[in-house]
């Protein structure tokens, strides 16, 4: 059963390609954690979800590194991406179902036939073209968007902040103007294709001033793609790299595979990297005939004293050295927890830890403890039946229909995870007022059978409110949320957590009486002193 249309199709969720000049560092795990728990969240509402990641590997960028560093672009981009970049998502929890690397002959000989049917239809021409240009970004700047460097000549990229080269060079050249009004045209009749509105407005002002024809070709080096038509050419690596959203999906080699895939249901993308995704790729899709994406969607910057993040001022913070400090599901839940997504946002170790003793370790993790050491010290570990359920139990079950209706629009539709997430710790809280309000320890030494029925139902309700949570929070906090299902003995009686539907979780009572409770491992421990170095 799926949601997502025609019955071939699938969720296709990308991150974008990382280059692999350098180490990943929190802004890329922050694209791709936000990917990894919008694919969970599809799968667990029981659709067929593909997610992509992979690395971009070509281009003067990559070359230079590899120079600087005395091995072959190829040999560096193998090092990095088996010692640093899979590492890390696997370290992460990333459940990608495919990962591309754009110097696969898988990748390289779709794009050359892509290329190759632009040019034969016409869409590629030959000129020349002299401009400023970003190694950084791989990309010609427009003069006026430059910043004052040192002298009268240095101009510098405005988001590098380091100086652009003048590349003066003959090459083809996409015609790219021409599209200008058909992506208008689409932009207005798919309201929803950029996301969130600050990045639709700004690519609108963007294609509204019109557009110049694109250079997609370099041949003043060789580490790229080369022209099918003109080998002493290589393909301008982001045409190259854009490509590699449908070339992973089957396009040219699997026809069967790329129906079911494309059009990508989400391009997530940092909102550095835009215009290639709204403008520049819709394009060239056009020209060729496929049908677009359906969103591109933008997250804002992680920053660091006001600056973008980047690899060069880390201020030497690594995702790893996070997660050893506060566990990897406290990880994924803290950046999208806390800032907005589409919106910058900073990190602090002060917040991080603030919202971890405070949401992770008391609201939730105290909740799922005291549950459980109470249906173990009254009931012996069996849950028992809810047998006196009133107003109060009522509540609660409709406290979860509305967090699972919020949380599964705002986090399965509008990428809202920071929204979606702050629903399903408002029914935790609920829960704990609850309990605060039913005191069970003190109905505990009610000793008639009123007593014990009422001391029934509020461990069960308690219970069963834990059960919904931990299937709301597997796609967040997937080790977490297993730990809670095994100490809730739920599998016995309802299967694998990752067998759970949203559809059904806000079905009350799905927890069967008699399960086995037990007193796991603590969701979230106390946290050690901060690191100091
Ligand atoms: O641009 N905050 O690769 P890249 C949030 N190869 N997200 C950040 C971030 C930050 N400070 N820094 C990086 C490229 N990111 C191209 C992409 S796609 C066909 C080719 C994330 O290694 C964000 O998603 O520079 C951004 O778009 C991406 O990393 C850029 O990674």
């Amino acid at each position: 059963h799926s949601t997502t249309g025609a019955s071939n199709s699938a969720y296709y969720v990308t991150t974008p390609i990382y280059y692999v000049n350098d180490r990943p560092h929190l802004g890329h795990a922050y694209t791709t954690v936000a990917g990894d728990v919008l694919t969970r969240w599809h799968r667990q509402r029981g659709e067929k979800v593909w997610y992509l990641t992979g690395t971009d590997e070509h281009g003067q960028k990559i070359l230079r590194t590899a120079e600087a560093n005395g091995v072959t672009p190829q040999e560096w981009c193998d090092k990095l991406v088996e010692e640093a970049w899979k590492p890390l998502w696997q370290h992460l929890g990333i459940a990608n179902d495919d990962f591309i690397r754009t110097t696969q002959p898988r990748h390289t000989a779709r794009v050359q036939e892509f290329v190759q049917d632009l040019h034969d239809k016409g869409e590629i021409y030959k000129g020349g073209y002299s401009g400023p240009y970003c190694v950084g970004c791989e990309e010609y700047k427009l003069p006026n968007e430059l910043l004052p460097g040192a002298t009268d000549d240095e101009k510098l990229c405005p988001i590098h902040k380091k100086p652009v080269e003048w590349l003066e060079e003959e090459n083809y050249f996409f015609r790219l103007s021409a599209y200008g009004p058909k992506l208008l045209e689409f932009y207005a009749a798919n309201p929803d294709f950029i996301a969130p509105a600050s990045a639709r407005n700004e690519v609108l002002r963007f294609v509204e001033q019109g557009l110049q024809d694109l250079s997609i070709s370099r041949s003043t080096f060789n580490w790229g793609v080369p022209l099918p038509w003109d080998e002493k050419h290589v393909l301008y690596v982001w045409v190259d790299a854009l490509q590699n959203y449908i070339t992973a999906a089957g396009y040219g080699a699997d026809p069967e595979r790329f129906a079911e895939l494309w059009p990508a249901s989400v391009h997530l993308v940092g909102k550095d990297i835009l215009r290639f995704h709204a403008v520049i790729w819709p394009a060239m899709l056009m020209a060729a005939g496929l049908p677009l994406p359906k969103r591109v969607v933008a997250n804002g910057w992680l920053m660091v004293g006001g600056e973008k993040m980047s690899k060069s001022n880390l201020t030497g913070i690594a995702p790893q050295d996070l997660t050893s400090h506060f566990g990897v599901d406290a990880y994924r839940y803290y950046f999208l927890r806390a800032i907005p997504f589409g919106t910058d946002g900073s990190f602090s170790w002060e917040d991080f830890g603030a919202r971890y003793t405070s949401e992770l370790a008391n609201d939730f993790g105290n909740l799922a403890s005291r549950v459980a050491a109470m249906v173990g010290k009254y009931f012996e570990g069996s849950l028992p039946a809810a047998t006196a359920a009133g107003d109060a139990e009522q509540a609660v079950a409709d406290g979860l229909v509305t967090a699972v209706r919020v949380a599964d629009r705002k986090i399965g539709e509008d990428l809202d995870f920071a929204g979606g997430i702050a629903a399903i710790f408002e029914f935790i809280k609920q829960v704990n007022g609850y309990l605060t309000e039913q005191e069970p320890w003190k109905v505990a030494k009610d000793e008639s059978a009123e007593g014990q029925a009422r001391l029934a139902t509020i461990l069960y309700t308690a219970a069963e409110a834990l059960r919904a949570t931990a299937v709301l929070l597997n796609p967040v906090m997937p080790t977490a949320a297993q730990k809670l299902w095994d100490s809730l003995g739920a599998e016995a009686g309802l299967g694998s957590l990752a067998d759970q539907t949203i559809a059904a979780v806000a079905d009350w009572g799905r927890l069967p009486v008699g399960s086995t409770v037990t007193k796991g491992d603590i969701l979230f421990p106390r946290l050690e002193e901060k690191p100091t170095a």
